[in-house]
């Protein structure tokens, strides 16, 4: 289903050979999810019955690779939807025209009343409106990518079935770079991946460009992602050296038309590494030469090339603290080798040290004092929560803490610690509540998402990035499901505004199906599914119970080389209670947040109780506000996460028929075996913390299925996406 873009031949000529190609492919394919949320199947509703009784014709501006990848887009998705082809025309002679393009390529749209100015560079109208007498929609932008995001609104509204009547979208992102970071090793595999290999082919790249790229940059710009960064954090320097440019050159002109720029993770260690030299420190002038003279070649070979990401001194990987200096030495460093190029760098804020009081802390400890002293052109890059992408955290106290310092958001699409491909997650929920937890940081209303746009803290670079959980499965991200995540975070990370709610209701008509029935109960379904893996894995906010493959519970992991990889470390359960105190009794980690919010989450009675364990070490009898024990509402948690799936399961059934048998039947599966695995959740950790509490379930709650010695054996290091220790941590 890939669209060439090639500016040079005539739009008609593209729309042609498209509606050709999609002839074909709509007889021969069956729904196995690679056309994503971009099926453009027909849909039966009034505006559309009548729009197929006449021909649309489209008026479109001066090609250019964007302004014809716009064009081709939308060709495809009005003959899918319309089952007509829309013809090309010089200008609006009949009802139903699109007028699409910039005031520059499109010159007759200069008259129109738009307001400009609300655009800035990426955003857009489609509006409904009489032009010369003949109903007419608008499809314009200050720029091509601003009008290519249009056009896929547009192709939005016909495929949730929305009236074409009176279409009035002004719609611009506030944030400006919003990101996929790939976490895809050059050999093909990919750290904590759980769709297949890599889709990035290095080994083919630069002269076979598989067709998934071109889908993939359409998926991506159909949601305004518009960055990639396509190799792991975990870098490897071989990425930097010519041929691999040369590489990352083909991908970047592939991406270009879909306004997607390639970005690069960095590994500190490169100058040794392919440089020859004896040194990274980045106070030493060769170091600096070496990554500016680096930078000069890439941006040679990639003019718009993006800037890197960089994952230093953390979990054994190089940087500028090897060489007692600090991570702004090491920022500052590459941020100036970019500098004169327009490039920026990513530095990561996900750092910690064995043998710290409380991983938690250590990423605030080492950059709050840094706020200041990096360049303009650096940003630094903060997960949401503290810890690591756990099902649920508090947010990270970085957001707000650094007001002279850029701080962008990172989330996990990948579900590493939830589930894999597998459970059902929609993420939405996990992202929009962080987005709108509130930081205080210069007073109420200081929301995450007011940090990350820049709008409480103004600075040059404002963002967000998802970790990817794409890979070359034929429906890209290992399940159906998980395609949400990656629309969702991109629909977020252009609006942070945007309910889940509504992007999950968007995803599901265009995934799926737009009767209402189903629409509403898949919804429901998946706005539960986040709540229900924190309550059958880590619920009232104990965290990091998994084990060490990150397949399954294991609460009682201990001992290793690294204190906070263990879940012991992080429950904290002995006779008395369970929970990590992180008040000023504890690790005292709450001083790190805004005094209103550190107030809130040093009281026992104020702190959230979906927060409790993670801020407090609580008595197994402590009553909550149910009046329950601690105790029995932590085991009906636990019991109501397994309950909430087997809901799923139930609901999903129900919905036999209603769409296609093939991706039906899967998710059914993959449903089965969440199921199953919410109940592993829950009886391996009911089993285990009973060891600690000493007390009895309550009356009406099952037993666990097996003892704790049953859980404590099973072991499986190789599943996917796993490091290649955890093979060593099957218990002898
Ligand atoms: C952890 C992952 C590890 C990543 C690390 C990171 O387990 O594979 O390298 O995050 O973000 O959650 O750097």
């Amino acid at each position: 289903m890939n669209s060439a873009v090639n500016g040079k031949r005539p739009l008609t000529a593209y729309a042609c050979l498209l509606v050709a190609s999609l002839c074909i492919a709509s007889q021969s394919r069956a729904e196995d999810g690679y056309e994503l949320w971009l099926r453009y199947k027909p849909i039966g509703t009034r505006q559309l019955e009548a729009s197929r009784e006449s021909t649309t014709e489209i008026v479109a501006g001066t090609p250019s690779p964007t302004l014809t990848a716009a064009v081709s887009e939308l060709t495809r998705g009005l003959f899918g939807l319309l089952g007509a082809s829309p013809a090309i025309a010089p200008t609006v002679t009949k009802d139903r025209s699109i007028l699409i393009g910039t005031p520059r390529s499109l010159p007759i749209i200069r008259q129109l009343e738009v307001k400009w100015d609300q655009l800035g560079a990426e955003g857009y109208v489609v509006r409904s409106l009489t032009y010369e007498g003949h109903p007419t929609i608008l499809i314009a932008a200050n720029s091509d990518i601003g009008v290519l995001y249009g056009t896929f609104s547009f192709l939005r509204l016909l495929q949730t079935g929305q009236s074409l009547q009176n279409i009035q979208v002004l719609s611009a992102p506030r944030v400006r770079y919003r990101i996929l970071d790939h976490w895809d090793n050059l050999g093909r595999s990919v750290e904590r991946g759980y769709a297949g290999e890599s889709i990035w082919d290095w080994h083919k790249l630069p002269d076979y460009i598989d067709p998934r790229y071109i889908d993939y940059a359409r998926a991506c710009a159909s949601v305004g992602i518009n960055g990639t960064v396509p190799n792991n954090v975990n870098a490897s320097s071989v990425s930097l050296t010519s041929p691999y440019l040369g590489k990352l050159a083909a991908l970047a002109n592939v991406f270009r038309p879909y306004g997607i720029r390639v970005y690069l993770t960095a590994k500190f260690s490169a100058p040794i590494e392919i440089g020859g030299l004896q040194t990274a420190d980045p106070l030493n002038p060769s170091v600096q030469d070496w990554w500016r003279r680096k930078a000069d070649e890439i941006y040679g070979l990639i003019p718009d090339f993006g800037g890197f990401l960089v994952k230093a001194n953390s979990e054994g990987e190089p940087g500028p603290q090897d060489y007692g200096r600090t991570h702004a030495d090491g920022a500052n460093m590459l941020a100036d080798a970019l500098a004169a190029h327009g490039g920026i760098v990513m530095w990561r804020a996900f750092v910690y040290r064995a043998g710290g009081d409380d991983r938690a802390k250590q990423g605030f400890e080492d950059f709050k004092r840094l706020d200041g002293s990096f360049r303009d052109n650096v940003t630094i890059q903060v997960k949401n929560g503290p810890i690591d992408f756990q099902p649920r955290e508090p947010f990270h106290p970085l957001f707000g803490a650094m007001p002279k310092t850029s701080t962008m958001l990172e989330v996990q699409l990948t579900k590493e610690y939830l589930g894999f491909a597998t459970h059902l997650v929609f993420l939405g929920p996990l992202i929009e509540e962080v987005l709108r937890t509130d930081t205080y940081a210069a007073g109420p209303g200081s929301t995450v998402a007011k940090v990350v746009d820049g709008s409480l803290f103004p600075h040059r670079i404002t963002g967000i990035a998802g970790v990817a959980n794409v890979g070359s499965d034929r429906n890209w991200t290992g399940s159906h499901f998980d395609q949400a995540n990656w629309y969702g975070f991109g629909r977020l990370a252009w609006d942070a505004s945007l309910s889940s709610r509504a992007i999950a209701e968007e995803w599901v008509r265009m995934t799926f199906s737009n009767d209402p029935a189903f629409v509403g109960r898949v919804v429901a379904m998946m706005m539960g599914s986040r709540e229900a893996a924190v309550n059958y894995m880590t619920p009232l906010g104990l965290t990091h119970q998994m084990s060490r493959s990150h397949y399954g519970p294991a609460p009682w992991s201990t001992g290793g080389p690294e204190a906070g990889w263990t879940s012991t470390y992080f429950a904290r359960a002995d006779e008395k209670g369970i929970g990590f105190d992180r008040t000023v009794t504890g690790s005292n980690a709450v001083a790190q947040y805004a005094p209103q919010v550190a107030a809130e989450f040093s009281s026992l009675k104020r702190t959230p109780e979906r927060l409790l364990l993670w801020f407090h070490h609580v008595p197994w009898d402590y009553r909550m506000r149910s009046g329950n024990t601690l105790w029995d509402e932590l085991v009906m948690h636990y019991t109501h996460g397994v309950q909430s799936v087997s809901d799923m399961r139930q609901t999903w059934s129900s919905l036999q028929g209603a769409i296609d048998s093939e991706r039906f039947e899967q998710v059914s599966s993959f449903l089965a075996i969440q199921e199953k695995e919410a109940k592993w959740w829950r009886d391996a950790s009911i089993a285990y913390f009973q060891t600690r509490s000493h007390r009895l379930l309550p009356s009406g709650f099952e037993p666990t299925e097996h003892d704790l010695s049953y859980y404590e054996a099973l072991c499986f290091p190789y599943v996917p996406g796993a490091r290649p220790e955890a093979s060593s941590l099957c218990k002898k």
